[in-house]
């Protein structure tokens, strides 16, 4: 079986496009990564040839012999779905984790996204914390960005910000969102700051740029960043009537709905 035929690609081609639709990677914007195990590689007859390789510009020891199915630097998301040959690369990180191999994708010679030291990075932490880890993906959503022009900048402030807007803000990141300050897109400093905050978030916010969000499949990872923005939404609507909040969501009510979940949220936020 050719691995283009593969639900990996399939999937990756459905989030990149809806992505696009939402105005949430408009152009070249938003990147996605997903660790793919060497067992559920075993049968795809096209990927075994190694077609370039590269550094990576840091040592990603604990990553080393992954295989990661990335979407290009450069590439629109509108494109993905109908040139996934040349807009995603399947890639090997090296046995000393200083490098990687293309062995599938890119056939016009492109590279992994511009942020992707950034996810190797977020990988390495959450992993740390959670095996069955595996997907890192980062956008633009509108509402979200909006919100870091309009609130403090501080994670508790709009972790409870966001749980307040529905019931199912607390249930899916009761743990709350992460912020880094804004920096540098592309940069080892944002991708350092990033995976640090990914130790205790699965999701981080960039100020005035987008969110990096992480998870266990394409589907849950994408799942929360309509979760998150869903909340912005809302609040961005309650904008648009008025902006007066005459009641909502009380912390007690936060606390019946994760007992109810079987979640614990962050102990300093609620
Ligand atoms: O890939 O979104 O942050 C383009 C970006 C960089
Ligand atoms: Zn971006």
């Amino acid at each position: 079986m050719k691995f283009i035929e593969s639900s990996f690609v399939k999937k990756m081609c459905e989030v990149t496009y809806e992505s696009y639709l939402r105005y949430w990677d408009e152009r070249n914007g938003g990147n996605v990564s997903c660790r793919l195990s060497a067992e559920e590689l075993v049968g795809y007859e096209d990927i075994s040839e190694v077609r370039s390789s590269h550094e990576l510009g840091f040592k990603a020891s604990n990553l080393a012999g992954q295989y990661y199915l990335v979407t290009g630097t450069g590439r629109y998301f509108r494109n993905v779905t109908k040139q996934p040959l040349l807009d995603l690369g399947l890639v090997r990180i090296s046995n000393d984790g200083l490098s990687y191999d293309v062995v599938w994708g890119f056939e016009d010679g492109g590279r992994p996204t511009s942020e992707f030291p950034s996810h190797l990075m977020s990988h390495i932490e959450r992993l740390k914390i959670n095996p069955a880890h595996r997907v890192i993906f980062h956008c633009h959503p509108t509402n979200l960005i909006a919100l870091t022009f309009t609130q403090d900048l501080d994670e508790r402030h709009l972790s409870r910000l966001l749980w307040k807007m529905q019931a199912e803000s607390l249930v899916v990141f009761p743990e709350g969102v992460g912020l880094i300050p804004y920096m540098t897109p592309g940069t080892t400093e944002i991708g350092e700051a990033t995976a640090r905050k990914m130790g205790d978030f699965s999701a981080v916010v960039w100020p005035h740029h987008g969110l990096f969000a992480s998870g266990n499949s394409l589907d849950e990872t994408y799942g929360l960043i309509e979760v998150i923005e869903k909340a912005a939404m809302i609040y961005s609507q309650i904008g648009a009537q008025g902006g007066r909040i005459k009641q909502d969501i009380s912390d007690n009510q936060l606390r019946e709905l994760a007992a109810r979940f079987k979640v614990t949220p962050r102990k300093d936020f609620l």
